[in-house]
């Protein structure tokens, strides 16, 4: 089923790259903070292929960054996040859960350290400015807290270090996984982290200042035109597989981040002045959580909702979250929240999809 298309206008806002996106014929646009995110280049089995093969460019400008700066920057980072920030370096990027009082969801950002007191929360799909102002007015904390005009571009795949080798040095590509350094580019500084969604290593330039963003694509492209470099975007397929979470699909308010599976970035003995933290303290044992599992039969559709997930016998037991055929696996790879009782690996279930009833297998591990 084709989806109907997205009209556009500025509340759905365009990237220093929008222009750039469309010459290399994205196909289709999911919206991602308020800004369009491509999702369709060539075809999605084409797309990730070739992610997995050689070197793609992807605008994901989307992941807008929450500046935060002043002498209470770490106190109210902290208060959002039950991961122990307090001895992050100056060049490290944390992967963080941000929850509210319930210990509930509210994004799954890369938190950048710029110094002890500048960060950059780098968002996936929730309002979280509006909940960082909250608190520091609220507080009366002393603090500054804007979005900037920065925008990721990832450079992702198996040869992004030999673009990123040839473009910025190889300085630059020694540098560390969730690390960041400097590149100059326009003759700006600007950051470039070892980071991205995707399983097959790269690096996110974070493009300071929208009227170089033309500038920064043309410069990847020249230089890896014999690498195959193309204009790509985060992979479905690619991500299940890996067992990246997406943020409003996978879990949401309604999920802490134990039973999103992240609970090793949970330091409940010492992120104390997290807000969730006495409320995580009492869910640290969740009764369901996320599992990866393997859908059998044909080749799901796309998923608009999560499929509900059964016992042979109709007992309900959970949803399926993301979902997709993986022709490296031959077969469906997906992501499900399972109920305790029934998510032991192994564990064989079925799921509601539009195209009716499938098996469900629940597995120990992703596939890659
Ligand atoms: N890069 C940047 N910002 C982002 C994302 C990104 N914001 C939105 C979204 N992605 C946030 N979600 C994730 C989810 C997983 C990872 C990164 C961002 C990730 N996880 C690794 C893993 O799970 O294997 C490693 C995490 C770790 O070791 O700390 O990379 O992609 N700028």
């Amino acid at each position: 089923m084709q989806l109907p298309y997205l009209t556009a206008s500025s509340r759905v806002r365009m990237s220093p790259f929008t222009a750039r996106v469309e010459a290399a014929g994205v196909q289709a646009y999911t919206t991602y903070n308020h800004m369009l995110l491509p999702t369709i280049f060539r075809s999605p089995l084409e797309d990730y292929a070739h992610l997995k093969s050689a070197v793609q460019v992807w605008d994901v400008a989307g992941e807008r960054q929450v500046e935060i700066r002043g002498p209470d920057a770490l106190k109210l980072v902290q208060m959002t996040t039950p991961r122990d920030i307090s001895r992050m370096k100056d060049d490290q990027c944390f992967y963080i859960p941000n929850v509210d009082e319930n210990g509930g969801m509210m994004n799954d950002p890369v938190l950048l350290k710029l110094d002890a007191e500048r960060y950059w929360v780098s968002l996936a799909d929730s309002d979280m400015l509006y909940y960082y102002k909250g608190l520091a007015n609220g507080l009366g904390l002393n603090v500054e807290i804007f979005e900037p005009d920065v925008s990721p571009l990832a450079v992702q795949g198996p040869k992004a270090g030999t673009l990123i080798g040839r473009v910025f040095g190889e300085d630059v590509v020694a540098t560390r996984f969730f690390r960041h350094t400097q590149v100059e580019i326009a003759g700006k500084p600007m950051v470039i982290a070892r980071s991205g969604w995707s399983l097959q290593g790269g690096f996110e330039i974070y493009l300071e200042g929208s009227e170089h963003g033309e500038h920064l694509w043309d410069l990847l492209f020249d230089a890896g035109a014999d690498l195959d470099v193309r204009a790509g975007c985060p992979c479905t397929i690619e991500r299940i597989e890996g067992g990246l979470l997406s943020y409003g699909n996978d879990m949401t308010l309604e999920h802490t981040p134990f039973e999103a599976g992240l609970g090793k970035y949970c330091n409940l003995d010492t992120a104390t002045s997290c807000l969730g933290h006495a409320a995580l303290v009492q869910k640290r044992e969740p009764t369901r959580q996320i599992r990866p599992v393997e859908i059998s039969g044909d080749a799901v559709p796309a998923l608009r909702a999560p499929w509900p997930v059964s016992t042979p016998s109709g007992e309900p037991v959970g949803f399926v979250s993301s979902a997709a055929w993986s022709p490296d696996f031959n077969t469906n790879v997906a992501i499900a929240m399972v109920d305790r009782a029934h998510w032991t690996a192994g564990t064989e279930l079925q799921v509601q999809t539009p195209a009716g009833l499938q098996g469900l297998l629940v597995r120990d591990r992703y596939w890659v």
